[in-house]
């Protein structure tokens, strides 16, 4: 994996129990994104709070880490120029009310919480939440 050229993106329990796993990853695919990295799985309460580890003091942790076990995700590696940037960009602001029309959260979210995607906030935070995920031998680094 090369950093600079992945983002790490997770499709949240509310928009996989809504069927719109079909429709993001079709979205992610027309942005010329390729992915690099996909599976289904539930998390545990705690593996959710390992993996929202940064945001332990903010008010809305428990809850949030509640919701990311509370059915199947999908997991995946995206690989693309500038792909944490571009990505941020395409899924839109973290509250669906203020995401740009036509982005993933404007078209798929329902609130704040359940804001249909997760996306890397920085290249650091894009290896680290790849690396949570998956394993080498499910990366398909050159794909
Ligand atoms: P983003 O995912 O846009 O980077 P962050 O990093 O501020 O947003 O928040 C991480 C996750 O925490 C969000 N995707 C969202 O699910 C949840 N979250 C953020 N703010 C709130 C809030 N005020 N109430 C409930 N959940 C929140």
């Amino acid at each position: 994996m090369e950093k600079g050229k992945i983002t790490f993106t997770m499709i949240k329990p509310t928009a996989f129990k809504n069927n719109y796993t079909g429709d993001i990853l079709k979205m992610i695919y027309q942005k010329k994104f390729r992915i690099i990295a996909l599976k289904m799985m539930q998390l545990t309460k705690d593996q959710a709070a390992a993996f929202y580890i940064e945001h332990k003091e903010r008010p809305f942790y428990a809850e949030l880490c509640e919701f990311m076990s509370s059915g199947p995700i999908i997991a995946a590696i995206l690989k693309k120029e500038n792909a944490v940037r571009d990505y941020r960009q395409f899924i839109g602001s973290t509250n669906p009310i203020e995401a740009e029309k036509g982005t993933i959260r404007s078209v798929f979210g329902s609130s704040v919480e359940q804001n249909a995607v997760h996306g890397s906030d920085s290249d650091d935070s894009a290896m680290r939440e790849s690396s949570f995920f998956f394993s080498d031998l499910e990366i398909f680094s050159n794909f």
